[in-house]
């Protein structure tokens, strides 16, 4: 009797020991199967972002590889620079000129006096051969403090224009000041005229143009103010004509504050100094507006 109760409790606590392992097992189990779960998750998310990752690098190659005919398939870029240089006494409107044609947005109220500043304008884009020709005009606009400095580089660097400024009155002024006149005819005396065209300047200058600034000060119609104002500086231009043999020389008659004459000064300067060949089919439809019908004063420019 004593050896079936040791048996049956031997029996009993073997039973409840393998139910506690089996219970243990079971839900070791359990936690194993949802970390297999959150695994096989993981994996697939990590396997979609591969698969994305591949495609993209597909695509950028795609994309180098357009790029790559693209830039072989365009034309060679290249340029041609045209100079142009302005001369004048100081505050005749040089800078109001040339940097309103350069950057037509410019505020003429905001300019001050100039020592040398240098502007380009983009005239045409020619396509020849598989090369873009960009055909740019520079601008060195030398302020009336610095004439000297302006008269050495005319002498010494190949130009391609000249725009010799003067104007009708000085700072403020509300009509014609003849003593500023007179002032500007000695600037330019015939002796300062045999200096400044030279054997270098002769050969390489296309076209000299003389402004005659602030047709404002003069009332009346545009005919009567540019008949009064050459006749105001009429010394000048005689000295200025004895050069028109060897160089194309102009007078025309305009305001920067108006905007008389100023599209025409342009033109003129694209007309002499740029080729025919350089003309693209913007500039020419440019060209036709500005001289085809009455000429306006406040004509687009080129
Ligand atoms: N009434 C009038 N004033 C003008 C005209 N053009 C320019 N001005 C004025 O003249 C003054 C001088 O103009 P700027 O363009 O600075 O002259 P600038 O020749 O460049 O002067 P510097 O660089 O000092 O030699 C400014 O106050 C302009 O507003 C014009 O057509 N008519
Ligand atoms: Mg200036």
């Amino acid at each position: 009797m004593a050896v079936s109760l040791a048996l049956a409790t031997a029996w009993y606590l073997t039973y409840a020991w393998s139910t506690r392992k089996l219970a243990k097992a079971g839900s070791f189990a359990a936690m194993l199967s949802e970390k297999s779960l959150s695994l096989e998750f993981r994996l697939s998310e990590l396997v979609e972002e591969l698969k994305r990752r591949a495609s993209w690098l597909d695509h950028q190659d795609e994309e180098i590889k357009w790029l790559q005919k693209e830039l072989q398939s365009r034309p060679r870029l290249a340029r041609q620079t045209y100079k142009i240089l302005t001369l004048g006494v100081k505050g005749t409107g040089k800078t109001s000129l040339t940097l309103k044609w350069a950057n037509p947005l410019t505020d003429l109220g905001m300019i001050e006096g100039t020592k040398i500043e240098r502007y380009e304008r983009t005239v045409s884009h020619i396509l020849d051969n598989d090369v873009m020709t960009e055909h740019v005009f520079r601008i060195g606009d030398w302020g009336g403090e610095q004439i000297v400095e302006a008269q050495h580089e005319l002498i010494k660097d190949e130009i391609h224009g000249l725009l010799i400024v003067v104007d009708l009155g000085g700072e403020g002024a509300r009509c014609v000041q003849p003593e500023r006149v007179q002032e500007q005819i000695r600037e330019f005396e015939p002796q300062a005229l045999r200096f400044l065209f030279g054997p270098t300047m002769v050969a390489s200058c296309k076209a000299v143009v003389l402004f005659i600034n602030k047709s404002d000060l003069i009332p009346g119609t545009p005919a009567a103010a540019e008949a009064a104002a050459k006749q105001h500086f009429s010394p000048l231009i005689e000295s200025l004509m004895r050069y028109a043999p060897q160089v194309d020389m102009s007078v025309i008659v305009g305001s920067a504050s108006s905007g008389h004459g100023t599209h025409h000064l342009w033109c003129h300067f694209v007309e002499k100094i740029l080729p025919r060949s350089a003309y693209d089919e913007q500039l020419v439809q440019r060209m036709k507006r500005n001289s085809g019908g009455p000429r306006s004063d406040q004509g687009e420019g080129v």
